[in-house]
């Protein structure tokens, strides 16, 4: 059965749009067109009350939340990227809740103040802002890099989805003045990640211009 997947082509749904075609999951992508507030229309919001992408359903399941998307995206793929072992379930739970609650906050700063903002016109930089997001993430990414070391992926050899949700703001770490390339095990690792097809080019080809 097919699934729709409701989506904008910004941070947190790029990394399950990103899920969804490595996978190839059998989804139907609609665009959400923030610019013009469709997060904010009341059908919209019927199933998603937070009013923010993504939101997938699959038949009576109506799912938001990036990362419990990404569960079931690979879970009903039977996919190991959300793997069956509960050992291993909690080594993905330990990356999700740090990249939810410590390193994406940070990195998001950076996001909104160099991409979002410029691109809705949403006036000039909050320079304290940007500098205190700096700083924890300079902290962030050296614990990374630490543990990266000589690993492929943050779980070891194989790649999971607490990979898609840590990285989640790094494609835009240029745009974003996010100084992962002071970070040479998180710029391998990033590296590896953008050798995926699904990771470099995660969106429909439908997709309005890239915020
Ligand atoms: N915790 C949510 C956050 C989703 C989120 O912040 N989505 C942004 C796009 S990256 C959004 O819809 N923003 C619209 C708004 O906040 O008004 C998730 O991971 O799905």
């Amino acid at each position: 059965m097919t699934m729709q997947l409701y989506y904008s082509d910004t941070m947190m749904p790029r990394k399950v749009c990103a899920l969804a075609r490595h996978l190839g999951s059998p989804v139907t992508y609609i665009a959400v067109d923030l610019g013009a507030g469709g997060h904010k229309a009341p059908d919209f919001l019927a199933m998603n009350p937070n009013g923010k992408v993504p939101v997938l359903v699959d038949g009576d399941l109506v799912l938001w939340e990036s990362d419990a998307i990404m569960m079931h995206l690979a879970a009903r793929a039977g996919s190991p990227l959300w793997p069956a072992a509960a050992d291993r379930q909690v080594e993905v739970m330990r990356w999700l809740s740090w990249a939810a609650h410590e390193f994406n906050p940070k990195t998001g700063t950076l996001y909104f103040e160099h991409v979002i903002r410029p691109y809705f016109g949403l006036g000039p930089v909050d320079a304290a802002a940007e500098a205190s997001a700096i700083k924890a993430c300079r902290r962030h990414l050296g614990l990374l890099d630490s543990h990266l070391g000589d690993r492929a992926y943050l779980l070891g050899p194989d790649l999971t989805i607490a990979d898609f949700s840590v990285a989640v703001t790094l494609p835009w770490a240029e745009k974003a003045r996010i100084p992962v390339t002071d970070f040479p095990a998180v710029s391998r690792w990033h590296d590896r990640l953008m050798q995926l097809d699904a990771w470099r080019d995660p969106f429909p080809k439908a997709a309005a211009a890239a915020a």
